[in-house]
């Protein structure tokens, strides 16, 4: 990058869009959404008053894992996967930066999976922002975790057997304390978006709907489209009732217990029983149930699903190694020749 960002002085002058972006060739296909997604967090770090030297973009592998090149931050592009977990360990010994991760639904969902579900569930104090776009697009076009039963692909000749997972639910089932969803053509509702996510102490996970216009193109065509989404998406609103459609005029309700439906009604007139969205709901029941809103048959929810608190992971670790050391020095010797020990003999 071209210059020494360490030299700026923590509170230096306001900063620009213009600071936040690096001197490399951006090497993604003409198209892609990952411009528009880069543009946007380029627009927002600069309104969020915290000092550049202080973020940091750690990513594994895939197209939309090259993004810490482009941001005029620090960066690190790391190994497949295992992006999560090098921020974890960041976050943990520098909790004063704010930490960003990026991942694709292959980097993050196949072989990063694992990693993924640990930082959620730990409460780590960074923003996981998880590029969907329904396939590997790096590799050129093999089915991901997310694409849907049925795709055909060079790797999936006759369609893919697999079911696909919906990233939300994984991320409310391991307890993410920060949970959201967004779409890369309505750039103004990302930013809101990712400004909450920002501002979010504790893990934040944003699922961005990205598409990649060569291996997959059209993937989110009836939820991004300007002229269909009013119909095909649910925007959350904390403590407002679930309501959508161009007028406005359709809602979901609960029938039979637990099993949702739409009901129509006249504009301004909902019926009583809409569900209500609660995004601090103590337990993450009703954030699953939004989220397990799918097309064909309903709106797909997008916005803050959840948002609650909880002790963040490095300040746990902080609060244990001071309590160690009040309690004084410890024996290394004595702790490994204490009295849980064996001494095998052969027969
Ligand atoms: C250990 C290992 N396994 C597999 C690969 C091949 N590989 C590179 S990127 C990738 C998946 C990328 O897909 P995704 O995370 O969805 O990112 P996108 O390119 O679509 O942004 C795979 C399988 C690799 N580089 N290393
Ligand atoms: S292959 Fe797809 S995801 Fe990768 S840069 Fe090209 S359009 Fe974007």
């Amino acid at each position: 990058m071209e210059e020494d960002i360490t030299a700026l002085p923590a509170s230096g002058p306001m900063l620009s869009r213009k600071d936040f972006v690096s001197d490399q060739l951006v090497r993604w296909c003409p198209g892609c959404g990952d411009f528009a997604i880069l543009a946007t967090i380029q627009k927002l770090l600069p309104s969020l008053g915290i000092p550049r030297e202080k973020y940091v973009f750690v990513s594994g592998i895939g197209c939309s894992s090259r993004f810490p090149y482009y941001m005029n931050t620090y960066g690190f592009h790391s190994i497949h996967g295992r992006a999560p977990t090098f921020a974890t360990g960041l976050k943990c010994v520098r909790p004063d930066l704010q930490v960003w991760v990026v991942t694709g639904d292959g980097d993050g969902l196949s072989i990063g999976g694992n990693h993924l579900i640990h930082a959620l569930r730990r409460n780590v104090d960074i923003k996981i922002l998880l590029f969907n776009n329904k396939i590997y697009g790096l590799t050129k076009g093999q089915t991901s975790p997310t694409s849907e039963q049925g795709k055909k692909t060079k790797s999936t000749p006759q369609g893919s057997v697999d079911y696909p997972v919906n990233p939300v639910n994984i991320a409310l089932a391991s307890e993410a304390t920060f949970v959201a969803r967004a779409v890369d053509t309505d750039l103004p509702f990302l930013t809101e978006v990712l400004r909450r996510a920002a501002l979010h102490k504790g893990l934040a996970f944003v699922e961005i709907f990205q598409n990649c216009i060569v291996f997959n193109d059209g993937a989110w065509a009836e939820v991004s489209e300007k002229a269909l989404r009013d119909d095909t998406t649910l925007t959350l609103q904390h403590g407002k009732p679930l309501v959508f459609g161009k007028d406005k005029n359709r809602g979901i309700r609960l029938k039979n217990g637990f099993v949702p439906e739409t009901v129509e009604f006249e504009p301004g007139k909902p019926p009583r029983d809409l569900l209500v969205h609660d995004e601090k709901a103590p337990n993450a029941t009703l954030a699953h149930l939004i989220a397990h809103l799918e097309r064909p048959y309903f709106p797909v929810p997008q916005g803050v699903f959840r948002s609650v608190e909880r002790p963040v992971l490095h300040e746990l670790i902080d609060e244990q190694v001071a309590q160690a050391k009040k309690a004084g020095s410890a024996d290394l010797q004595k702790l490994l020749a204490g009295s849980e020990n064996w001494v095998v003999r052969s027969a």
